[in-house]
């Protein structure tokens, strides 16, 4: 089965790939010119739909045909910020990348008094091809903590340790952090509905 990526985000691409070994991965750019897709959804579902959907729509006769189009909207949610980031994790910051928007989760969890906090991370998998839409969920729990650790990763990974490990996402590797992420739980799910629409 032929998949178009509708993210711009390299770090997902890179994630995406390796979760969908068995696939045939094409991104967005290698077909369209690229483009904004506003992301007014009230919910990771909502945006999700919202991203997969302009992209198949712009998708010509022929490759609509040919190609599911797959998108990720994620988060961290976290607990003393009464569930914030969540949709708004990619632009938390005014500068909108992931350096200042792991500089602000700090500051906003200090300003309350907290040096760490329960925590979990979303994704949503929409699919959207000639024979409709679907969304999957996956959800990794864990704790933010106010010092980054690691290099590896991207967003908020060298602040989030998930639940039984005493390291942050930025210090585990990538194929430790593909075997237990939101992204690789949902895609579990998206896989089993690629299968039957193949
Ligand atoms: P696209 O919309 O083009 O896919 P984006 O980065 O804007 O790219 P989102 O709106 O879904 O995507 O925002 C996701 C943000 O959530 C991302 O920029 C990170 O800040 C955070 N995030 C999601 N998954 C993450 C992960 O696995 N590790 C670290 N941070 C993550």
């Amino acid at each position: 089965m032929k998949i178009i990526l509708a993210t711009s985000n390299p770090h997902k691409v890179l994630e995406l790939k390796e979760l969908l070994k068995d696939f045939e991965i094409y991104t967005f750019d290698e077909f369209l010119t690229p483009f904004e897709i506003e992301e007014n959804g009230k919910n990771f579902k909502e945006n999700a739909l919202l991203k997969a959907r302009a992209v198949f729509e712009a998708l010509d006769e022929k490759q609509k045909k040919d190609f599911i189009v797959l998108s990720d909207d994620s988060g961290l949610c976290v607990d003393v910020l009464e569930g914030r980031p969540g949709v708004y994790s990619a632009r938390f910051s005014e500068q909108g990348d992931d350096k200042n928007n792991r500089i602000k989760l700090v500051s906003e969890m200090a300003k309350k008094g907290f040096k760490e906090s329960k925590a979990h991370y979303v994704a949503c998998i929409a699919l959207v091809g000639l024979m409709g839409e679907f969304s999957t969920h996956g959800i990794m729990h864990g704790r933010v903590i106010d010092t980054q650790k690691g290099e590896n990763g991207f967003g908020y990974d060298a602040l989030f340790i998930p639940k039984g490990f005493d390291k942050t996402l930025a210090q585990l590797s990538a194929d430790e952090k593909n075997s237990i992420s939101h992204r690789f739980k949902a895609l579990e799910l998206a896989k089993i509905i690629l299968k039957i629409l193949n």
